[in-house]
């Protein structure tokens, strides 16, 4: 059985959020970048929030992991192929939810919470900001209203670009999450299986 090294609010809720989409079975244990444990640490030397075993296979990347149960576990609709319209901005948005997004804020998060007080408004830290809400803008504007970042359904894609609600809550700027961006993630927050996923301790 798969196993997720899971912190509620980290971005292993994407994964656990596919795996309830899909019907996959999981398991989670503990996972912490402060207090790591000796098993957490021997998975994922970085520390970093989620990890995943599936047997000798080891995995330390959310999205990464994501596409791999799509394969292993699919065929399944939260998947774009590459014969269906709306394959690149599948692509794109898998992508862009981390690469394009996500990944800004971890510095944002380290400058707010470990920075000395001196620096925590530092340039930096503005430019991350205004880099991350840019992007949002981006995302809101491609949206222009719809359901979806990709072909018309519910996919990875979204999963990957909602988990952005956390990290911009602890980055210190969920409140200027630009509004039809916020609609369209509550709009998620309303599957079964998010509220599943994002319930598990
Ligand atoms: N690209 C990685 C990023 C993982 C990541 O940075 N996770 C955060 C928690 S959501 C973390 O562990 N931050 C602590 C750190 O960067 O040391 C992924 O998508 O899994």
């Amino acid at each position: 059985m798969l196993k997720i090294y899971h912190a509620q609010g980290a971005r292993s809720l994407r994964v656990l959020w596919l795996c309830e989409e899909m019907g996959v079975p999981y398991e989670t244990a503990e996972a912490s970048f402060m207090k790591p444990s000796d098993e957490f640490k021997a998975v994922n030397p970085l520390k970093t929030v989620p990890a995943m075993k599936d047997g000798d296979v080891s995995m330390i990347e959310s999205v990464a992991m994501m596409i791999y149960i799509m394969a292993k576990h699919g065929p399944t609709d939260l998947e774009v192929k590459p014969n269906e319209a709306g394959y690149g901005d599948y692509l794109q948005y898998l992508m862009f939810g981390e690469a394009g997004l996500a990944a800004y804020g971890n510095p944002l998060v380290g400058t707010r919470f470990m920075a000395p007080d001196d620096q925590k408004e530092n340039w930096t830290a503005g430019y991350l900001k205004k880099t991350m809400l840019k992007r949002l803008e981006f995302v809101g504007e491609r949206l222009g209203g719809k359901q979806f970042v990709a072909a018309d359904r519910f996919t990875a894609a979204d999963i990957s670009i909602a988990y952005i609600a956390n990290g911009a809550k602890y980055a210190g700027i969920e409140k200027e999450i630009p509004t039809p961006v916020m609609s369209y993630i509550e709009n998620l927050w309303q599957r079964p299986a998010y509220q599943r996923a994002a319930a598990v301790k």
